[in-house]
């Protein structure tokens, strides 16, 4: 069973949990929209407590919001309980992990790659790709040579032992349908601002588990996993990529914000738009928006219930329940 799904248990029980690695005690809230808190950290489910910390700590330390969110889910990339990020998620259907990755910043900056293989930090490459191409994105060999020209360690290709175990296991049947709330639900995308009110974000995930080869979700795809425009706000996604794809889901999400919506009434306002472009299967697809504006106001909404997110600040680091559609 995944952490997320362990804390959703106990969350119904009633217990305040204490995550190992997360240095403030939390306590479950209500969702709590309005903050303007400044530094603001927020990033998707419940891997989100030690990520957060990472993205803060590294925010004290540099100074640099898009240091601080590409610390932050390098923290996720490395967790071995994670199915859904990093090498240690769970592989397509040939039995190879593809990692998807993608990091922005409030001024337009951005990098992203997909469908790579043996690189242990995507979210790192994805931010080479910004800073040191004159590109937005790089994909499968490309951004695996990518990574070898500027000296990323190449990892060996072999699934971790619960990777192997959940392949061995999935082979018996070879059926892929996406469930809600299952373990391949697992992305992290984190959005933050620093003091002074400037924005970045970054996604990195494996993907969907037993997806064909070559599929790409919409994590390193500027607009739907992921969108930050200092103007205005930023957002972030996570769920069944395609269903996201199909609306610029992030994009969508900052737009709405210019408009005047408030970050809730625009995620909101973005699942709503999501179950209408994906109504025959709607029971079977999750999908969960996170965003904030540059007032610091918060908003989190998904199509079914379940999601979560984590919210940090200097004075506390908690997961907050998303309100849902359905
Ligand atoms: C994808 N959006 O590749 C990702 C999967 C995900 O939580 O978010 N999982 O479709």
């Amino acid at each position: 069973m995944s952490q997320r799904r362990k804390f959703i248990k106990q969350s119904l029980l009633g217990s305040a949990i204490f995550i190992p690695g997360v240095s403030q005690a939390f306590t479950q809230k209500k969702q709590g929209l309005v903050n303007g808190e400044k530094p603001l950290i927020l990033s998707t489910w419940n891997h989100g407590l030690p990520a957060n910390e990472a993205a803060l700590k590294k925010l004290q330390e540099s100074g640099s919001i898009v240091d601080a969110v590409e610390a932050g889910v390098k923290d996720t990339e490395l967790d071995l309980d994670n199915l859904s990020v990093g090498l240690q998620g769970l592989p397509d259907r040939e039995g190879i992990t593809t990692l998807d990755a993608s990091i922005m910043k409030g001024d337009g900056s951005c990098g992203s790659v997909a469908f790579v293989r043996q690189v242990k930090h995507p979210i790192s490459l994805a931010r080479a790709v910004m800073e040191k191409t004159p590109h937005v994105m790089l994909a499968g060999e490309g951004a695996r040579q990518f990574a070898i020209a500027e000296g990323f360690p190449i990892e060996k290709e072999i699934l971790s032992p619960k990777a192997t175990r959940a392949y061995e296991e999935w082979k018996k049947t070879s059926q892929y349908k996406p469930v809600i709330n299952i373990e391949n639900h697992d992305t992290i995308g984190m959005i933050g601002m620093d003091a002074s009110g400037k924005l970045a974000g970054s996604c990195t995930t494996s993907g969907l588990a037993y997806k064909m080869h070559g599929r790409v979700g919409d994590s390193p795809i500027i607009g739907a996993g992921l969108y930050v425009d200092d103007e205005v706000g930023a957002a972030t996604a996570t769920g069944l990529g395609e269903s996201i794809i199909r609306i610029c889901g992030s994009f969508l999400i900052v737009e709405l914000m210019r408009q005047g919506r408030t970050p809730q009434e625009a995620c909101e306002e973005a699942v709503r738009r999501l179950i209408a472009k994906n109504k025959k299967d709607i029971k079977d697809i999750q999908a969960g928006f996170l965003a904030i504006n540059k007032e610091g106001q918060i908003g989190a909404y998904a199509v079914h219930p379940g999601f979560n997110f984590a919210k940090g600040t200097t004075q506390e680091n908690i997961l907050i329940d998303s309100k849902s559609h359905y």
